[in-house]
C-alpha cells in the first residue's frame, strides 16, 4: 500500500493552485468546488432503487463533491433524457456543487465502449460528467471514449427540439419500418412518421393493409441559448450553489489504475501504462482511480480518487486498521490515504450509507478528509 514514490509538488500544492495549472477544465471547476466547499469526499451511492440515491444525493449533496453512481444496480431508473434520473440527479447537482460520476468501468474494445458510453437507454454520457475505464483492453478505449466525448461536446450546443402533429397520411400504404431517421448531427435528426396507435385496417386474412392517419414527430437542434433552454425539469432546479458557476459542458474521464481489492492484478507495470495513457489524452483524462498519487513527472496535473475508504467509530483512533468487508474490500483512513498516499478525494460508500444518520456521517468523512488534505499541504 502506497508505494515509496518521490515527492510530487501536487501533494503540496493547494487545490486552489493546482486549479490554475490543470489541463481539463473540469478537473479546473471541481479543484475550485473542493476548495469552495471545503470538501474533498464523493459518496459512492450504492443503495437500491432510483429514488432512495436522489434522496440520498439530496440530503448528503452539501458535504461531497462528486457523487458516484453504479446506475445498474439501481431499480426504478427512470431513462427520459429530461424528466428522468439522469436529469433529476443533475438538477441536485447544479442545487448542491458536485459532479456526478458513473462508475461504468468500461472494459472492452473500442467501438463498443462508444456505444456504451453516448448510446442505449442510459445514455451515460449525457447526465454523468465524470466516468471510468478499465485499461484492460488496452489504451485504445481511452481514445474512444475521448472521440466520443468529443463529438458529443459539439453537439452539445444545441438542444434536440421535438415537434409532433397529427395528420391525414401521405400515401395509402405506411411501413412503419421505413421511418426516416438520421442522427448524424448537422442541425436536423430527421423526421419520423409512426403510425398512430390502433388505426390500421387490416385485411381479411388480419395482416396489415392501410393506415387511417399518421403522426410525425420532426426533430431538430436547437441553440442552448434559446429561451426554451431555461425551462428545465423540476422544481429544485432554479436553485443552483452560490460562488461557483455551473460546471462545463466537457466530460472527463478517470482511468482505473489501481484497486483497492485483495489479490487484484493491477501490477505497477500495468498501473504506469494507465499514466501513460492519461498523459496522452490529458485534455480527457482528469486522474486516475487509485490508491495513492501517481503524479510523477513535473508536468503531471492529474486528480486521484480513492475508494475503500473508512473511519472507525467516533473516538476511536483513527490511525487504527479498519476491517476489510469480508468480500476482498480492504478499508483504509483518509488520513492515510489523503495524509500518506497523497490522494485528492476519497470515495466512501458503506461507511456512510449504512450509518445509522448518514447526513452526519457524511460530514464526518468531509471534516476528516478536509484536515487530511490541510496537514499534508501545510507541512
Ligand atoms: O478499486 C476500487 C475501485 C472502485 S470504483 N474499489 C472500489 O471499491 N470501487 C468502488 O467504490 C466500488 O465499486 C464501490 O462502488 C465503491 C466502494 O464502496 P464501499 O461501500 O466499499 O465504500
Amino acid at each position: 500500500m502506497c508505494a515509496d514514490r518521490p515527492k510530487h509538488p501536487t501533494l503540496k500544492a493547494t487545490f486552489a493552485e493546482r486549479a490554475k495549472g490543470a489541463s481539463h477544465p473540469l478537473s479546473n471547476y471541481l479543484l475550485r468546488l473542493m476548495e469552495l466547499k471545503q470538501s474533498n469526499l464523493c459518496l459512492s451511492a450504492d443503495v437500491t432503487s432510483a429514488r432512495e440515491l436522489l434522496h440520498l444525493a439530496d440530503k448528503v449533496g452539501p458535504s461531497i463533491v462528486v457523487l458516484k453512481t453504479h446506475y445498474d444496480i439501481l431499480t426504478g431508473w427512470d431513462y427520459h433524457p429530461q424528466t428522468g434520473t439522469g436529469a433529476k440527479l443533475g438538477s441536485l447537482a447544479r442545487k448542491h456543487g458536485f459532479l456526478i460520476f458513473e462508475d461504468r468501468k468500461f472494459g472492452d474494445i473500442g467501438h463498443t465502449v462508444q456505444m456504451q458510453y453516448t448510446g442505449g437507454t442510459a445514455r451515460i454520457i449525457d447526465w454523468a460528467h465524470i466516468v471510468n475505464v478499465n485499461m484492460v483492453p488496452g489504451k485504445a478505449a481511452v481514445q474512444a471514449l475521448a472521440e466520443a466525448a468529443a463529438k458529443w461536446r459539439s453537439r452539445v450546443n444545441y438542444e434536440v427540439k421535438t415537434s409532433v402533429s397529427v395528420g391525414t397520411p401521405v400515401s395509402d400504404v405506411f411501413d412503419e419500418e421505413n421511418g426516416a431517421e438520421n442522427d448524424e448531427g448537422n442541425g436536423h435528426l430527421g423526421t419520423r412518421e409512426m403510425a398512430a396507435p390502433g388505426p390500421y385496417q387490416r385485411d381479411n386474412d388480419g395482416r396489415k393493409g392501410s393506415i387511417v392517419s399518421i403522426t410525425t414527430v420532426t426533430q431538430s437542434f436547437e441553440p442552448v441559448d434559446s429561451p426554451r433552454f431555461g425551462s428545465r425539469i423540476d422544481e429544485g432546479d432554479e436553485l443552483v450553489l452560490a460562488g461557483i458557476e455551473e460546471p462545463p459542458y466537457e466530460r472527463g474521464l478517470l482511468i482505473l489504475a489501481q484497486m483497492s481489492s485483495t489479490g487484484n492484478f493491477m501490477n505497477e507495470e500495468y498501473t504506469q501504462a494507465c499514466v501513460k495513457a492519461a498523459r496522452e489524452h490529458n485534455d480527457f483524462v482528469m486522474g486516475f482511480v487509485s490508491q495513492e498519487s501517481l503524479n510523477s513527472s513535473p508536468t503531471d496535473t492529474f486528480l486521484h480518487m480513492t475508494p475503500g475508504c473508512q473511519l472507525p467509530p467516533d473516538g476511536e483512533e483513527e490511525n487504527g486498521a479498519v476491517v476489510g468487508d469480508g468480500l476482498g474490500q480492504n478499508y483504509n483512513t483518509p488520513a492515510k490515504l489523503v495524509g500518506l498516499c497523497g490522494t485528492d478525494i476519497i470515495i466512501v460508500g458503506r461507511g456512510i450509507i449504512k450509518a445509522g444518520d448518514p447526513q452526519a456521517e457524511a460530514k464526518r468523512y468531509r471534516d476528516r478528509a478536509w484536515t487530511a488534505y490541510q496537514k499534508r499541504t501545510s507541512q
